[in-house]
């Protein structure tokens, strides 16, 4: 068997939530995943792809899938038998603070020599305090670091020095922290393939296993894939870790880097072979400007596609924009993070800064022009927002629905910010001017945060306009009005209305249940909290809304795990050939009779 040089560990958000009595409500309801945050960032599949370009073996398990999809799933058993030259773990995103570190333990106690490296935006921001675990070697910082990675695993399995790798966090002799230069910041996303369904898919034979790469749950069901058009932003909305003053401040970006529209149709292209399901392109790619916004729809045209394709808008639009998208694409769909449907909320904030008008524009442009389906998200939590702001979004999406006669392709969607305020955001980086007031600002304050038993105590802040408590009821009385709107108009049926309007008077009453025991002497609290447990897994899978409302529209068969696997022992004949007498994948008895069927 060979060496694995790399192998890449994907966290479950709080490690071992197997074990923990831990509410954590809504704070995934409008992601695939479910609390555990089980997606793992696309771009550790382009470095993964990177490596074994340059001979490298490079390794990718999903954890927190796997902890998810089986109660007995052994983590210290799988780490104890690994081996590999390096471990790498991603913080991308905050939520993983707890089972980020946690793993990387586990690494360190079986494996006390082989260093352990961490990436992502999150690990970006906290280099310099994650540097102080012992289980943590280095940091990679940055949102392009297929190449830093590279760099060092040459160093790691040579024994050469790491001083001159940009964008490298380290330690040296004399355990003091060294933070080499941010100097690597490539001006276009085309160096690489980003992400690298490639890989996934030759790693499910390379390593006889199917799971360990699978992105969340629900995706052998319902395989939606997401392109990445952009690294970075043009907006600097007040409560985004990803807005242009932090790109600039965690990864010394100026500009956002692209991926050009020749290299996103081939993308596009590619993942039609996989299967039928839609595809998600990430970020509104008009940020890019007129020229690219014209290649891409025209280059959109020539090409047969023949999925769903679904974009997000930053920007409202018009007849031209969604003309094309009709005239190209057989079916589309939007999504529109509103986030308030106050204007001057929206204005001081800096997301979608225009009037109401413009926004009913849109949406009257874009239902015009056949788009399937628009999903509009709303949030709790953000500045400058009372109670009665946020709840009176549902009298905002009445009034949308009323105007567009009931029109059943607006989904409306409401969510807190949640569980932390994004590190490196305008508002995390000046709460006063945004009014905000933050329980944890270090990296080890939102670990422990992490293991508090219900997200209201998890929610790493609150404002000048709402307590914990009032972004919590705010959203659960919000998610009730709305859920009977939705029912009202028809947009869901009774059955689900009912599921989900028990769901939030359960979760309400668990809250404050758990509140009561929040007053106990501590040495009461844990017994009391674990005798909840079974009420409280209940409401952990997707409280406010249903995770089908998600979905786009499925009219015929689309493809699914199993298809996408026929369609890999057409890509990857050989490896299917040679690997598949031993590999079995590790289906189970019925998905492995699938698979064969095919
Ligand atoms: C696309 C996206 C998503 C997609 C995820 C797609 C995916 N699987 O990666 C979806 C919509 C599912 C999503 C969900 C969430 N997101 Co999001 N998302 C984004 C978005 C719009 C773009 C991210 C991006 O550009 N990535 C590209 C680059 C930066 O990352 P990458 O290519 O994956 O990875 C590269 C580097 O980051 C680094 N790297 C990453 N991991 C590792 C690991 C190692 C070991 C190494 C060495 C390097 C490394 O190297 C990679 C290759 O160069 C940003 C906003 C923005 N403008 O950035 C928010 C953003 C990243 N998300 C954010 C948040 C909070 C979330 C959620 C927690 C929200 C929630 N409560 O549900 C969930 C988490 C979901 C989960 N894990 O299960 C915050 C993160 C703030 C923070 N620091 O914590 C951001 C910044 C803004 C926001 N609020 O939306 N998100
Ligand atoms: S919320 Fe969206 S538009 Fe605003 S800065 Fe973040 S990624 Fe850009």
């Amino acid at each position: 068997m060979f060496k694995k040089d790399v192998v890449f560990l994907h966290p479950p958000s709080v490690y071992d939530f197997r074990k923990h009595s831990t509410m954590f409500g809504p704070i995934s309801d409008v992601v695939p995943s479910s609390p555990t945050f089980e997606m793992y960032p696309v771009g550790i599949t382009s470095i993964a792809e990177t490596l074994e370009q340059n001979g490298y073996n490079v390794q990718i398990i999903n954890l927190a899938y796997q902890m998810l999809r089986d109660t007995y799933y052994d983590v210290e058993k799988v780490i104890r038998r690994l081996n590999p030259r390096m471990f790498a773990i991603d913080l991308h995103w905050l939520p993983h603070a707890h089972g980020s570190i946690e793993v990387a333990r586990i690494c360190k106690k079986y494996h006390p020599d082989t260093p352990v490296v961490f990436g992502g935006l999150s690990a970006s921001y906290f280099h310099e305090e994650l540097l102080g675990y012992s289980c943590v070697d280095y940091v990679v910082r940055g949102d392009s670091t297929e190449e830093i990675v590279r760099q060092l695993i040459r160093a790691v399995r040579n024994n050469l020095p790491v001083k001159n790798i940009p964008n490298l966090s380290w330690k040296n002799a004399d355990g003091q922290i060294v933070a080499n230069p941010l100097t690597y910041v490539p001006d276009n996303m085309d160096y690489a393939a980003i992400p690298s369904y490639k890989y996934v898919m030759r790693s499910v034979f390379k390593y006889a296993n199917l799971h360990n790469t699978v992105p969340y749950l629900e995706w052998l069901k319902y395989p939606v894939t997401a392109l990445l058009t952009s690294r970075g932003c043009t907006q600097n909305c007040s409560i985004c870790g990803g807005s242009s003053s932090a790109y600039k401040k965690i990864c010394n970006r100026s500009k956002p880097a692209f991926r050009s529209p020749k290299v996103l149709i081939e993308d596009i292209l590619f993942l039609q072979k996989l299967g039928k399901a839609p595809i998600f392109i990430l970020n509104d790619f008009r940020m890019a400007g007129p020229e690219f916004t014209d290649e891409f729809l025209s280059l959109l045209k020539q090409k047969d596609i023949k999925n769903e394709i679904v974009f997000e808008l930053f920007f409202p639009a018009g007849d031209e924009f969604f003309g094309k998208l009709a005239d190209a694409l057989p079916k589309y769909s939007i999504e529109i993070t509103l986030e308030s449907h106050i204007e001057r909320i929206r204005k001081f904030n800096g997301k979608l800064p225009v009037s109401n008008d413009k926004i009913e524009e849109t949406l009257e442009s874009a239902l015009r022009n056949n788009c399937r389906k628009i999903d509009i998200f709303f949030m709790t939590g953000i500045p400058k927002q009372t109670y009665d702001d946020a709840v009176s979004a549902t009298d905002y999406c009445k009034y949308l629905l009323d105007k567009f006669t009931g029109e059943k392709r607006l989904c409306f969607f409401i969510a807190p910010l949640a569980p932390f305020l994004d590190p490196g955001c305008p508002a995390f980086e000046n709460p006063e001017k945004f009014g905000y007031k933050q329980f944890y600002r270090t990296l080890e304050e939102h670990r422990q945060g992490l293991t508090m038993p219900s997200w209201k105590y998890i929610l790493s802040y609150e404002t000048d306009s709402m307590t914990r408590d009032e972004i919590v009821e705010s959203t659960y009385e919000a998610a009730l009005r709305l859920n009977e709107l939705k029912r009202d108009y028809g947009l869901i049926d009774r059955e689900l209305f009912a599921d989900i309007d028990y769901r939030i008077r359960m979760a309400r009453e668990i809250i404050r249940e758990i509140d009561k025991i929040m007053e106990l002497p501590e040495s009461e609290q844990k017994e009391k909290l674990l005798v909840m447990r079974q009420k409280v897994d209940n409401v952990n899978k997707a409280t406010i809304c249903g995770k089908d409302e998600l979905k786009w529209p499925v009219s015929e068969r689309i493809g699914n795990g199993f298809s996408v696997l026929r369609v890999l022992t057409g890509l990857f004949f050989k490896e299917w050939y040679l690997f598949f007498n031993r590999l079995k994948l590790h289906l189970t008895d019925d998905e492995f009779r699938a698979v064969n069927k095919s």
